[in-house]
């Protein structure tokens, strides 16, 4: 028999609000051992998915809090188990108090992501809208929430599903014609077979495709912000993060390493990376840093490309402007606008003599980065098609690609039936690991093992 899991939901305290989750056989028992509610009657006689205000008891009986809780039962209820919740003052010590009176009363500590595995277990979800459960809850954007919510009402797990039972039909048919000789059975006929494999093959290539689409979504589109030491690369990083996390100085070279941070521009995620300043050094640590500056700006979607109009344009300027020449979509970034009446005459010609994709002459110090925040919001896949973000599902759904065109290529080939059978269950079965139907112990494990504890 499951045993019955409580622990706190929400996040740290003090807050205004803490959430104690109680799933289980006796969810029920024990809210009742925990909370008397002021009209009398125990929750778990009242009415369901209604709130009902009362006292929280510590082990020794005492009140601890006057607050709410919740019953839902099993039908209605997120892991498909009889479910109690108690919304109480977010507290550390109330918190720790009502557990520990749970515990007492049999419940034991819930491991992380044990509410979603149980919902999985139970058929509440499958494993594609149990893994949005975890993107939506790390999502970082407004983009990244869309994407994983899709994903949790079921864009890919209904898709695959269909995929999985068109083939599974196939295969039924085909055994039952090999079965029943006798019944008056339509023939199973291979050309017809490859036009639904043919159709699932392309499906499934097309989901994977959106897969490195939703890798941008989920882990921010790389933006790198590359320069001379100096040049305000690091207050660009900062206004536009709205933080301070860069250090800033006078001093040239001051930023050695790549910092990076994911930040919601507009609703879209971007992965702005902050480098070292470009120049040749001595100094062992910065030329790593320019090393990796280099990298960080050939692997980036897009390169800002910052230089000082309040100086010259030096050698380490052409380094920057050589470098940002390789990437397929470059902005220059002209800054320091606060320090000069009118931008300098180099400008012009740098303006004119690289590919720009767009110029920005702003201040960096002032903040003026909402034209550039424009642009950088447009960088970011589309949300209306629908983006696989799991690197799990996307591997597996290339594999069953393979084998349904395995499948095929043995249909085909008039191959004896035992390839073309074994292909096409090949493929079943990984497609029904994307959703958990064929997923093992181990890896339905694994992944809660990666959630939060409390969800
Ligand atoms: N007036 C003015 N000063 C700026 C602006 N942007 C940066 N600075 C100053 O320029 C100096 C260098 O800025 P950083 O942001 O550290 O420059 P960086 O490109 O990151 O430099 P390194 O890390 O050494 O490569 C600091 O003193 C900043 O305050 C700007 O728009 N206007
Ligand atoms: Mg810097």
């Amino acid at each position: 028999m499951a045993s019955t899991i409580a622990t706190c939901s929400s996040g740290s305290m003090p807050c205004a609000i803490a959430i104690v989750r109680l799933s289980g056989p006796e969810a029920f028992s024990v809210l009742d051992g925990i909370f008397k509610p002021k009209s009398g009657l125990p929750v778990s006689q009242r009415q369901r998915r209604h709130m009902h205000y009362g006292r929280l008891l510590a082990k020794d009986g005492a009140t601890i809090d006057l607050c709410l809780a919740a019953c839902f039962s099993a039908s209605n209820s997120y892991t498909g188990e009889d479910l109690a919740e108690v919304y109480c003052h977010g507290s550390q010590a109330v918190v720790a108090a009502m557990l520990d009176h749970c515990f007492a009363l049999g419940a034991v500590p819930a491991p992380p992501g044990e509410f979603t595995k149980r919902a999985f277990l139970s058929g509440r979800l499958d494993l594609t809208e149990a893994e949005a459960v975890a993107d939506l809850i790390h999502s970082q954007s407004e983009l990244g929430a869309k994407a994983a919510v899709q994903q949790l009402e079921g864009s890919v797990g209904s898709r695959v599903k269909a995929i999985r039972e068109q083939t599974l039909s196939l295969l039924a048919h085909f055994y039952a014609v090999c079965d029943y000789t006798d019944e008056d059975l339509d023939p199973f006929e291979y050309e017809k077979a490859v036009d639904v494999l043919t159709e699932g093959e392309r499906a499934l290539r097309s989901l994977h495709q959106g897969f490195q689409r939703g890798r941008l979504i989920r882990e921010g589109v790389p933006v790198a912000i590359i320069g001379r030491p100096n040049a305000g690369k690091s207050t660009l990083f900062n206004a536009l993060a709205g933080s301070q996390k860069a250090i800033v100085t006078d001093e040239a070279g001051t930023t050695r390493d790549v910092l990076e941070q994911v930040i919601s521009v507009k609703g879209a995620p971007i992965r702005i990376l902050d480098t070292a300043g470009l120049r040749d050094t001595e100094s062992k640590a910065e030329r790593i840093g320019v090393e990796r500056a280099r990298q960080a700006a050939q692997s980036a979607q897009a390169v800002l490309c910052v230089l000082d109009v309040s100086d010259v344009l030096s050698d380490e300027d052409w380094d920057a402007l050589l470098l940002a020449d390789v990437c397929d979509n470059a902005v220059l970034v002209l800054n320091k606008t606060d320090l000069v009446s009118a931008l300098p005459p180099w400008a012009e010609d740098v303006k004119q003599g690289h590919p720009w994709k767009e110029v920005f002459s702003l201040s960096a110090k002032d903040e003026q980065v909402e034209a550039l925040a424009d642009w950088l919001s447009g960088l970011a896949p589309k949300p209306d098609d629908v983006l696989v973000t799991s690197a799990r599902q996307a591997r597996l759904m290339e594999e069953a690609a393979d084998a349904l065109a395995d499948a095929m290529a043995a249909a085909r080939m008039g191959l004896t039936a035992d390839a073309f059978l074994s292909d096409a269950e090949r493929a079943v079965n990984l497609l029904g690991q994307i959703t958990g139907e064929t997923a093992s112990a181990d890896l339905a494990h694994e992944i809660f093992g990666r959630f939060c504890v409390g969800k």
